[in-house]
């Protein structure tokens, strides 16, 4: 069977980009079709500036939530990555396999780090090796395929290269991996900016519709959401870059194509409300049992032991595996 990994990092609030991007295809077919491990990458949100009880509440509020989308621990594994030490010692031997300068090429290096920068802030050296974690996140499992919005094919393409590497150089290890997307809505832009990223880290909150919004508050963000000048509603992602975004956002919630639903409407303001409504009905059923669960902190404390202790047993042959490899002596 194909194995299959994945992750959401605790820096803020699950959004409409996370589930369409990502959660959505692990609920609806990866846990299905192949045999899959599902994270909350906590360590990742230790690369920024972070309040340590936000990280805690955060990654709690993240699991519930992957497990109201739909994940179900009876075909998937859901666990949290620093519950699993093999994460990190596998880290530090690809950090002996990738070089500083491919590191400082990645595109959310290069932006983060001037955004940290902007703030006044050190760049912590953890957010240039962020993609090395990853990697490891990755390598760990022999995973075939890596579920991911289109924001993270440049680290998914690192953690190919360094298992190439690693291989040619020690002797076949690891499982090269490759990254898969959604065919529509793979980058969910922002409300009020459409040419960036709708990033649940973003300080203003009103172009980002997050998975608790109530229904009020997505209908207004998607209703005064940025549009292009001109009235016609076309799909071009170039020249219309906010109208495009409501029209994937449209066809990913009501399972149509943006090119068709841009035919059928002549005003934005029809098209928004419609996408209103149609956000508001696809999120409902996973913000009514994110309550339910919420009230049981106990069956997802159990989810998470039972899940770190199946994904440290998958995991520990592999790193064993690369530590000989790569020269290290075992221990007696
Ligand atoms: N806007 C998006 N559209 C489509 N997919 C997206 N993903 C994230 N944003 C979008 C995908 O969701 C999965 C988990 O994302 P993450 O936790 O790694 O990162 P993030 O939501 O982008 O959060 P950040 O880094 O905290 O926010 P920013 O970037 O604003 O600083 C991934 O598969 C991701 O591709």
């Amino acid at each position: 069977r194909t194995r299959t990994f994945s992750g959401v990092k605790p820096t803020g609030h699950l959004t409409l980009g996370n589930y369409l991007g990502a959660v959505r295809q692990w609920v609806e077919v990866d846990q299905h079709r192949s045999d899959a491990l599902f994270s909350v990458v906590d360590l990742h949100a230790l690369t920024v500036e972070h309040d340590p009880a936000r990280v805690r509440r955060l990654s709690r509020q993240a699991a519930t939530l992957l497990l109201a989308a739909g994940l179900d621990p009876a075909l998937c594994t859901v666990y949290v990555q620093s519950h699993v030490d093999e994460h990190a010692r596998l880290s530090y031997l690809l950090e002996c396999t990738a070089t500083d300068g491919e590191l400082r090429r990645m595109i959310q290096y290069k932006e983060k780090s001037v955004r940290a920068r902007e703030a006044g802030e050190g760049v912590r050296l953890s957010l240039l090796t962020y993609p090395v974690l990853m990697a490891a996140d990755i390598l760990a499992y022999a995973t075939d395929e890596v579920p991911v919005g289109e924001d993270q094919r440049q680290h998914v393409e690192l953690a190919r290269d360094l298992a190439v590497r690693f291989n040619q150089r020690y002797g076949h290890t690891f499982t090269v991996p490759r990254a898969t997307h959604p065919a529509v809505a793979a980058r969910v832009m922002d409300l009020q900016d459409p040419t960036s990223k709708m990033g649940k880290s973003h300080e203003n909150g009103s172009g980002i519709v997050y998975l608790l919004d109530e229904p009020g508050v997505t209908r207004k963000k998607v209703m005064r959401a940025v549009t292009d000048s001109g009235t016609d509603v076309v799909y071009d992602r170039e020249a219309r870059p906010g109208i495009a975004n409501l029209l994937d956002v449209l066809a990913a919630a009501t399972g149509r194509e943006p090119e068709k639903l841009a035919g059928e409407y002549d005003s934005y303001g029809a098209l928004k409300r419609d996408t209103a409504e149609a956000v508001v009905e696809l999120l409902r059923p996973v913000r009514e049992r994110h309550a339910e669960l919420a009230a049981d902190p106990g069956y997802v404390d159990r989810v998470l032991r039972e899940g770190a202790e199946r994904a440290r047993g998958m995991a520990r042959p592999v790193v064993d595996r690369a530590y000989r490899a790569i020269g290290l002596m075992p221990a007696a």
